[in-house]
C-alpha cells in the first residue's frame, strides 16, 4: 500500500517536474524568439536611417550638380528618381540585410494649404469624396486664419488650427474626413512647397486634374505637355512649358498667364520611403525634407 503511494507520488513529481521543465523551455524558446525579434527590428531600423542618409546624399549630390551646371532642374531622369536596392552584409559570416529607398519629389503634389476653394472642391468630387462641398469647406475653414466658417457662422473654438497643416494625416483631425476620404485624396496633395507643381515629376493624373481646373476639355494639352520635351528629361526653363501651352491654346491671347503660378521646375522638398530589413522583419522610415535648409531638414519623420 505504502510502496504503491510511494510510486504514485513519484510519478507525479515526475510528471510536475517535466511539466515544469517544458514550460520552463518553452518560455527560454519564446524568449529567444522575442529577444531575436528585437534584435532583427533594431538592426532593420539602422539599416532604414542608413537608406535615409543615402538619399540626403543623393539629393544633396543633386543640388550640387545642378549649382555646377547653373541649371536648377528637377526631373524624373535624373538618379535621386530611380529607387535603390542594397544588401548588406554585417561582420558575421552569412548575415545580411537589405535597403530599399525611395525618393519623391513632394512638389509633384499640390500643396493643399494654399489650393484655392474652387480646387479643392473639384478635386474631392472628382476623387469621389462624398460630400466634397462640405469637406473642402471644413478643410478651407480648418487652415485659413479666417474665424468665420464658408457659411458665414463664427467657428467653433478649438475645431479648427487656423493654420497651415504640418503633417499630411492632420487631415484627420478635420470634422467628417474619413480614412477612406484621407486614402483618396493623399497621392495628390502634399502640405509643403508655395503651391507651384513641379511640371517635370507630376503624375499623369495631378496634371490632368491641374489643366482641367484652368481649361475645361483641354486633354490634348496634357498630352503634349506630358513627359515633355524629351521623355524622362524634363523641362529646363519655364519657357519650354508655356510654349508648348501656348501652341495648344491659340485662341487664348495669353493662356499662361492663367497658369504661370501653377508650375515650376525644381524643387525643395523631397519625401524618403526608406526600408531595412533583415531576416523577414521588417522597419520603414518615412519622412519628408528641405534639401535646401541646412543638411537637409528634416520636416516630418515617421516610423512603422
Ligand atoms: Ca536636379
Ligand atoms: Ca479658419
Amino acid at each position: 500500500m505504502r510502496k504503491g503511494f510511494f510510486l504514485v507520488f513519484s510519478l507525479g513529481i515526475l510528471v510536475v517536474l517535466s511539466l515544469f521543465c517544458l514550460g520552463l523551455g518553452f518560455r527560454t524558446y519564446i524568449q529567444t524568439r522575442k529577444t531575436k525579434f528585437y534584435l532583427n527590428k533594431q538592426r532593420a531600423f539602422y539599416l532604414a536611417v542608413s537608406g535615409v542618409k543615402i538619399a540626403q546624399q543623393m539629393l544633396e549630390q543633386d543640388m550640387q550638380k545642378d549649382k555646377e551646371a547653373d541649371t536648377y532642374v528637377d526631373h524624373l531622369g535624373e538618379d535621386w528618381s530611380q529607387p535603390i536596392e542594397k544588401e548588406v552584409a554585417f561582420s558575421y559570416p552569412g548575415k545580411t540585410g537589405k535597403i530599399s529607398v525611395e525618393i519623391e519629389d513632394e512638389t509633384s503634389r499640390i500643396n493643399i494649404n494654399t489650393m484655392q476653394i474652387k480646387m479643392l472642391k473639384k478635386l474631392l468630387t472628382e476623387k469621389e469624396v462624398e460630400n466634397p462641398n462640405n469637406k473642402a469647406d471644413y478643410i478651407i475653414d480648418y487652415i485659413d486664419a479666417n474665424t468665420d466658417t464658408q457659411a458665414g457662422e463664427p467657428e467653433v473654438e478649438g475645431r479648427y488650427k487656423n493654420a497651415a497643416l504640418s503633417v499630411l494625416s492632420e487631415l484627420l483631425l478635420i470634422e467628417d474626413i474619413s480614412v477612406d476620404d484621407y486614402n483618396k485624396i493623399k497621392y495628390f496633395v502634399s502640405v509643403v512647397g508655395d503651391g507651384k507643381v513641379n511640371i517635370n515629376t507630376v503624375l499623369r493624373e495631378t496634371l490632368d486634374f491641374l489643366i482641367e481646373c484652368f481649361f475645361t476639355g483641354k486633354t490634348e494639352i496634357v498630352n503634349k505637355l506630358f513627359g515633355q520635351p524629351d521623355g524622362e528629361r524634363g523641362y529646363y526653363s519655364a519657357l519650354d512649358w508655356q510654349n508648348v501651352m501656348s501652341e495648344e491654346i491659340s485662341s487664348d491671347p495669353d493662356p499662361v498667364l492663367y497658369i504661370k503660378d501653377i508650375f515650376c521646375i525644381n524643387s525643395k522638398y523631397y519625401r524618403i520611403t526608406s526600408e531595412g530589413e533583415v531576416d523577414g522583419v521588417k522597419k520603414k522610415i518615412i519622412c519628408v525634407l528641405n534639401r535646401e535648409a541646412e543638411s537637409g531638414k528634416i520636416l516630418y519623420w515617421h516610423e512603422n
